[in-house]
């Protein structure tokens, strides 16, 4: 939409809100559908701008997926595979501990690891793995395993979500990743991920994790066959929580990728991704940061998006594999060279920073 729909009311409002301000769903609602990318754009800027004036954070990280079999078979998925079936893999803990060290020389201060439900690995395999990390890595962040998967080792190795996060924490975790969050609507879980757990028990793992002092990201597939309604219900289950039990350090609007999985829709367009970083600052007004992760936007809308509302840019990564498996077209990794250069050509200041967003 070029021109703006709003009410001369709406306009006003949106163009005048206080720093920190909170708006309705309703309000979120209508500026999403009827505001131009510019008017929306312009009011998320300002939000940023007071919060993190013209800083655009980054992260040395390294990702590593341990594996991609999965039990789940998510519609929009195409990382998983079947037990058995080509193409599937699972780190024995040496790969791990190779990829960890072919990188020693680099100083990595974030190590970012989730994988697919393989029934196959036995639960110390995750402790080994997170004890490893720390070992190897003992300046590094350790932010593993998404709620799916805190549900699924809670599940199938007899203990309860509390007593998985306290021994994963002992083990070396520090962080959850934001993954799995998918979309929290019902019918649209239904439809994308069916055998996935409830919206219900996402929020509640993360909320058990804040319980504990223990700090999560939190994030939206976006971009499919979900309505503008489906992704204000989203946000505003995450604010509610972080409400209730603060400890959301970032939001993370995911852009689908649509090749290579059954879904068979394409992914947003760049206004639809500007727009949605926009309407998440512009509405997430108890989460400090948002990101916008240059591995499935791409590079230029990523850029973009930090005069959109977003402040964080992510990370060097390494080797990106769940959005590539789905085609993504931006580079697997990128040197800190090349993120920081990327960063400055925007415009805005890059400053480095952990996974508590301490800069360093
Ligand atoms: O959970 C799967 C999503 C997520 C596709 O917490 C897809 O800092 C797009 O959660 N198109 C993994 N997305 C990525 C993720 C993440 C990434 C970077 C930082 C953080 C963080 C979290 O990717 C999955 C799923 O929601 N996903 N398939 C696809 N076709
Ligand atoms: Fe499995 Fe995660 Fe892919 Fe779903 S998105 S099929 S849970 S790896």
């Amino acid at each position: 939409m070029i021109e703006s729909a709003l009410d001369s009311a709406s306009k006003k409002r949106l163009a005048t809100l206080r720093p920190g301000e909170r708006i309705e769903a309703e309000f979120a609602l209508e500026i999403a559908r009827k505001a131009s990318a510019h008017e929306l754009g312009e009011a998320a800027l300002r939000q940023r701008r007071a919060r993190h004036g013209d800083r655009a954070y980054y992260v040395y990280n390294q990702h590593l997926n341990y594996t991609n079999i999965c039990r789940n078979q998510c519609r929009f998925c195409a990382y998983s595979k079947r037990i058995g079936e080509e193409g599937g893999y699972t780190y024995s803990l040496e790969q791990v501990r190779k990829l960890l060290t072919d990188r020693m020389d680099h100083p990595i201060r974030e190590i970012h690891i989730v994988g697919g439900l393989n029934p196959d690995l036995p639960y110390q395999y995750y402790l080994d793995m997170l004890a490893l990390c720390k070992k190897l890595r003992p300046d590094a962040v350790v932010k593993a395993f998404t709620a799916v998967e805190v549900a699924y080792f809670a599940d199938t190795c007899e203990r309860d979500e509390t007593t998985v996060l306290r021994e994963m924490r002992e083990a070396g975790l520090d962080v959850l990743p934001g993954g799995g969050a998918e979309v929290f609507a019902p019918a649209m879980r239904e439809k994308l991920c069916p055998e996935k757990i409830s919206a219900d028990r996402w929020l509640h793992i993360h909320g058990l994790a804040h319980d504990m002092g223990m700090k999560t990201n939190c994030t939206m597939l976006f971009g499919h066959i979900e309505s503008w309604e489906d992704r204000i219900h989203h946000l505003d289950r995450l604010r509610v929580l972080e409400d209730d039990k603060p400890g959301f350090v970032c939001f993370i609007p995911l852009a689908y990728q649509p090749h290579n999985n059954a879904l068979g829709v394409d992914g947003p367009t760049g206004e639809e991704y500007l727009r949605m970083i926009a309407v998440s600052r512009l509405f997430l007004d108890n989460i400090p940061h948002i990101k916008a992760y240059w591995a499935f936007a791409g590079i230029k809308a990523a850029q973009m998006a930090l005069w959109a509302g977003a402040d964080d840019f992510d990370g060097t990564i390494v080797e990106e594999k769940i959005g590539h498996a789905a085609g993504a077209d931006s580079p697997k990794g990128l040197t800190i060279a090349e993120l920081v250069e990327t960063i400055a050509a925007t415009g805005f200041t890059p400053v480095q920073r952990d996974t508590f967003f301490q800069e360093l």
